[in-house]
């Protein structure tokens, strides 16, 4: 590998010719180090085999179900390529790369891949993906040549959580829905999926020990649509087919605000006994779990004791944004009473940022949404030691509006164009939240405003892969004007993959 590539922008280095119209440093997100050998194209055909070191056989398996429907190819797995031309995917140990990184070699002779984990080799599967014509996302056999670009990439993230997040309790999307966004997501090295599992509007999420909070709590949605829940194996499975993709699930149930659906549900969660009126319409901030009540406790116990113990993930996501029906003096009793319930069913907080205003455990992630509302709390957290999840609404958030006339979507934090979305840098947003502090970058989608599945690929195609780039390249990387060309190459992909992307006037799209 060429490291004297390392750190060069993006549109010094996209000047290097390439024979295909792909090159290795036209990847997005932009690798670390990317350099083009026109002469060293690889040609999948009929006799190429997939060799898989042993810990490689499920991201093996995956690509190889990635490249069968078009190609038509057995490409089987083996675990010695015997001379056959070979895509091969190596475990090893590269201290260059961590545990996403990967190095990647196209030659004539055959594909290298290596990576010191799985996650590191499925990164670079999507990497290697993006060096083949885009025909080879069609599910039908086509009838060409399909040639790798050449050359060698050596990557790895710039930050640890590159996230998306999908609100089900706005608008309740069904599994497959979710199924479809992860493989959609997981292109651009996406590893986190937030799902908002409640909110005033819905509850989506089965509790066996307070059944009538799906089946009751979860028919309704925003202006009266249909609702839904996922039951717990339903869940298990998006968790399961999430991991697959190298993607690990947060589950948010948020509190103590955002609970009407809870509290009219279940008399006991109010204050006065008394279920509160159902509500589907978009007004936040109105709601509050009863602060002084034993029994609000008993239900944050059980609902995050059977959500812990369904998430393998590290992390629940409580919420705590806009809990303006709270007292403040009530919100911080309550984060004090209920982060530590987290902690006893094993698992580490990470919630919006309004938590870092009460005393947090230095593993909890504050999720910053605001732009200039709470940056005192969230650098004194950072001070102390926590990390911070960058999501800032005028920049990340996918359900703003591109533009006034968006038939889509919010402006309440901005009008957020392509070129907007990805014109921000994580480690600069707030005063004393610098590169060691941040954990990473989330787009978040909510959806009182998207219904289906077209509305959210609308929403989120083009801009997520831009925040996608913003949390995984290099900062020397960025470049509006490389990556927008860039971007404008992966719209035949999109096509090709039915993604019905919004085609914004600053990108010459293909
Ligand atoms: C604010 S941002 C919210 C959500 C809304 C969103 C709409 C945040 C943490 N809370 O409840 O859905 O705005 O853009």
């Amino acid at each position: 590998v060429s490291l004297t590539a390392v750190g060069l922008p993006a549109s010094a280095s996209a000047a290097t010719p390439a024979t295909t119209e792909r090159s290795v440093t036209d990847v997005v997100p932009a690798p670390v180090s990317a350099k083009a050998d026109p002469k060293g194209e690889f040609k999948l055909t009929p006799f190429t085999v997939i060799s898989a070191d042993r810990g490689a056989g499920q991201v093996a398996d995956y690509l190889r179900g990635l490249l069968r429907p078009a190609t038509g190819y057995p490409l089987p797995v083996v675990t010695r390529p015997a001379g056959l031309p070979a895509i091969s995917l190596q475990l090893g140990h590269d201290s260059r790369i961590g545990t996403e990184g990967y190095e990647l070699k196209v030659a004539r002779t055959g594909v290298s891949l290596r990576a010191n984990t799985a996650d590191g080799l499925f990164e670079g599967v999507q990497s290697l993906r993006q060096l083949l014509p885009s025909a080879i996302d069609a599910k039908r056999v086509q009838h060409r040549t399909w040639t790798v670009a050449g050359g060698t990439i050596l990557d790895y993230p710039r930050f640890g959580e590159r996230g998306a997040m999908l609100d089900v309790a706005r608008h309740f999307f069904r599994p497959d829905q979710v199924k479809l966004y992860v493989d959609q997501i997981a292109q651009y090295k996406i590893n986190t999926l937030h799902l908002h599992l409640a909110d005033d509007q819905g509850w989506r999420i089965e509790i066996k020990s307070w059944p009538k909070l799906a089946t009751v709590g979860g028919k309704t949605a925003v202006d009266g649509d249909p609702g839904g829940y996922y039951t717990q194996a339903q869940y298990r499975d998006i968790v399961a087919y999430a991991a697959s993709r190298h993607i690990t699930v947060i589950p948010e149930i948020d509190m103590p605000g955002h609970t009407n659906a809870a509290q009219s549900t279940y008399a006991e969660l109010n204050c006065d006994g008394k279920a509160v009126p159902v509500r589907t319409d978009t007004e936040v901030g109105y709601s509050s779990l009863c602060i002084s009540s034993p029994i609000t406790y008993r239900f944050v116990d059980d609902v995050v004791r059977e959500l812990a113990a369904i998430t393998p993930g590290q992390y629940l996501h409580i919420g705590g944004d806009e809990a303006h029906a709270t007292p403040p003096a009530d919100y911080l009793t309550f984060e004090q009473k209920v982060q530590p319930i987290v902690a006893r069913y094993g698992k580490k907080v990470t919630g919006w940022h309004e938590i870092a205003k009460s005393d947090l455990p230095v593993s909890a992630i504050p999720q910053y949404w605001d732009f200039g509302g709470d940056n005192e709390s969230v650098a004194a957290a950072a001070a102390r030691g926590n990390k911070i999840l960058m999501s800032p609404a005028n920049y990340a958030y996918l359900d703003m509006k591109y533009n006034p006339e968006t038939p889509l979507g919010q402006d309440w934090a901005a009008l957020v164009e392509v070129k907007d979305g990805y014109g921000w840098d994580p480690a600069s947003l707030v005063t004393g939240v610098g590169e060691n502090q941040v954990a990473g970058v989330e787009a978040p989608l909510w959806t009182e405003t998207i219904r289906t599945s077209d509305d959210i690929e609308y929403m989120a195609f083009p801009r997520l892969p831009g925040i996608a780039e913003i949390g995984w390249s290099p900062k020397s990387t960025h470049n509006w004007d490389a990556y927008r060309a860039r971007l404008a190459k992966q719209s035949p992909r999109w096509v090709t993959q039915g993604i019905d992307f919004y085609r914004s006037p600053q990108v010459d799209w293909k």
